[in-house]
């Protein structure tokens, strides 16, 4: 475990390697079954309706999406109507194992990356409590991430995040910016297609 401070912000913590290439290979055939019941969408942009580079599902009682109206967390899938599959239990037992003082996850969003698609710089701020972790799982291709501090000017670092990586966004830097510069073709084979699948783990309401 590497803990990583960025301009002064202390619980960001690296584990490379977190899940041996088994493991990814398992997790990779949860996410197929998982995104045959939810379809990744394309979301876009609210107000503009520019589509996003990326695109999405979901599984657990909640799960991120955008559309013209704007951000928000739902229970049911924006094309099916239908609620989110359950959340593996292999992820919750990754919970478990790095977040085990923060509540249950309730979200896990489902990002896939075409060779090409991006994501900029954002903060994660849709929950309705920052107190629990967003816990990042990597598998494919490798990313270029790109983290800074709480306004968006601040400086920034890159790190490359790679198959079976995990990253822990506690404390302060819960609410860094952060976004996905690119993705390096041809890095990993776990994808038969190439391209890179990003899992985030998140509690989004507050716990009674
Ligand atoms: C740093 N996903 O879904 S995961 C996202 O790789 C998102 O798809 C990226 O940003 C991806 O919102 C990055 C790593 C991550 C997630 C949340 C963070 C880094 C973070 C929150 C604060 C700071
Ligand atoms: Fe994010």
């Amino acid at each position: 475990m590497q803990d990583i401070p960025i301009n002064g912000l202390t619980g960001l913590s690296y584990l490379p390697g977190y899940f041996d290439r088994e493991a990814q290979q398992d997790l990779l055939e949860e996410i197929r079954a998982l995104v045959a019941d939810a379809p990744l969408y394309q979301p876009v942009m609210p107000k503009t309706g520019k589509p996003f580079s990326v695109r999405m599902s979901n599984c657990g009682p909640l799960g991120w999406v955008s559309d013209i109206n704007g951000y928000r967390y739902q229970p049911n899938h924006p094309a099916t109507g239908n609620p989110w599959p359950e959340i593996p239990a292999r992820l919750t037992a990754l919970w478990q194992d790095v977040a085990s003082n923060a509540p249950a996850p309730e979200a896990c969003l489902i990002n896939f990356y075409d060779t090409g698609a991006k994501m900029g710089l954002h903060q994660d701020r849709d929950e309705k409590t920052f107190e629990a972790p967003v816990v990042s799982v990597s598998l494919g291709d490798t990313a270029t991430f790109r983290v800074g501090g709480l306004k968006r000017n601040d400086p920034t670092k890159s790190f490359r995040l790679q198959s079976g990586d995990v990253v822990v966004l506690g404390g302060d830097a819960r609410l860094a910016f952060h976004g996905i510069d690119r993705v390096l073709k041809g890095t990993s084979t776990l994808l038969k297609n190439g391209g890179r699948i990003n899992l985030t783990l998140r509690r989004v309401t507050r716990p009674d």
